[in-house]
């Protein structure tokens, strides 16, 4: 079987989508392989840079024409958020199965849309949440199912970045709330939030804080100034339906902090801790341990009988921030092959929308806001 995909998409996210599928070619064979067939983008010449630099086929800026073409079998949406409902629904309807990036849509009507789409036209449908898809993070998952860390007292999430901070940043597609929905919340927010819920379950209620530091920004078109309209930072209590409690906490004003993606676990039977910048480690304390040799220890998450392990390097030769991309795409052509459900699905990206929707209610209204 092989599957032809066309990405829409040429920036950072494109390139990250680019490098999974070449890799998924070269490293996991036993999955369905990949025609790069075309790349979508806006500028003619960007696209076809682009194009030769990540190794499409074809480049093209008509993404409708792309996805009536009968020999593509795969949309990858790559695009900003406001982007991706209108191009899910034409995707769907022309019987594309279906990648979207992260957050799913920047609304949930619109989320509620692209899942009721794909679902009608019977497409597998794939949300990009690619931290899932650390061996450390689905070692952590792992560990939790088998019940080696019992019964799951605490979510502790972090996702920092500092690269909003200067005032004189001009007032990008992330500031604006019509392109992305929200700020920190819908963009590295999103990412934790579905961390939580992939861990610990569905979250059944916030409260929360949102803040716009920098309120207006220079214009784009070097025209004076324009509003910021999204949040820079917020902080979240959660409660999950299984009994847990959470706290997140997601910001571009964090100097220092580049993607400091963190989370820490605390179970009846010991803890996990995660960290981004030491991604294949997972740091891990058992309650079981004797008493006099407790403390926490440091698994590499990198032989082959961890989670994605066996497919790149022989055991404990460490991976990167890219290789979770790969994972993620590995596993949704094994979907498409066995007809399985792969998740992150639309239907994930919806639960999340309703846990970011909440939080925007729960800041705005400073009281606790159920998801449902
Ligand atoms: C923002 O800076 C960003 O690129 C996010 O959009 C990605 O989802 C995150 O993984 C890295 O940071």
């Amino acid at each position: 079987m092989s599957v032809r995909v066309a990405l829409f998409g040429t920036k950072f996210m494109g390139k990250a989508h680019s490098q999974a599928y070449r890799n998924v070619n070269m490293y996991f064979s036993d999955a369905p392989e990949v025609e790069m067939a075309v790349l979508v983008g806006r500028d003619p010449r960007e696209t076809e840079e682009a194009r030769k630099t990540f190794g499409w086929q074809e480049a093209s800026t008509d993404w409708k024409a792309v996805m009536q073409r009968d020999d593509v079998d795969v949309v990858d949406i790559s695009t900003p958020g406001h982007m991706h409902a209108e191009m899910a629904v034409e995707a769907a309807r022309n019987g594309k199965h279906i990648i979207c990036e992260k957050p799913l849509a920047n609304t949930l009507p619109e989320a509620e849309r692209m899942l009721i789409a794909a679902e009608n036209a019977g497409v597998k449908h794939f949300l990009m949440h690619n931290y899932r898809r650390c061996p450390a993070v689905a070692m952590a998952k792992r560990m939790i199912d088998d019940g080696r860390l019992g019964r799951v007292f605490h979510f502790r999430a972090r996702y920092l970045q500092d690269w909003a901070m200067s005032p004189e940043l001009p007032r990008l597609w992330r500031f604006d709330k019509e392109a992305s929905g929200s700020g920190a919340l819908g963009d590295l927010g999103a990412h934790i939030i579905d961390l939580g819920r992939y861990l610990c379950g569905e979250i059944s209620e916030v409260c929360a804080a949102t803040e716009t530091f920098i309120t207006e920004r220079p214009a784009l078109d070097g025209e004076g100034k324009k509003p910021v309209t999204v949040d820079d930072a917020v902080v979240m209590c959660v409660r999950f339906a299984e009994g847990a409690i959470g706290t997140l906490e997601a910001t571009r004003f964090a100097a220092g902090r580049k993607n400091h993606n963190t989370f820490e676990i605390n179970g009846s039977k010991g803890s996990v801790v995660f960290d981004l910048e030491n991604l294949n480690n997972l740091q891990y304390y058992s309650t079981d341990d004797d008493i006099d040799a407790q403390g926490f220890r440091t698994i590499i998450c990198c032989a082959s009988t961890h989670p994605y392990g066996g497919h790149w390097w022989p055991d404990g030769h460490i991976i990167g921030y890219e290789h979770t991309f790969t994972h993620s795409v590995y596993d949704f052509l094994k979907g498409m092959e066995s007809g399985h459900r792969v998740r992150p699905d639309f239907e994930d990206g919806v639960l999340n929308q309703k846990v970011l929707d909440a939080t925007e209610k729960a800041a705005e209204t400073r009281a606790w806001v159920k998801t449902d």
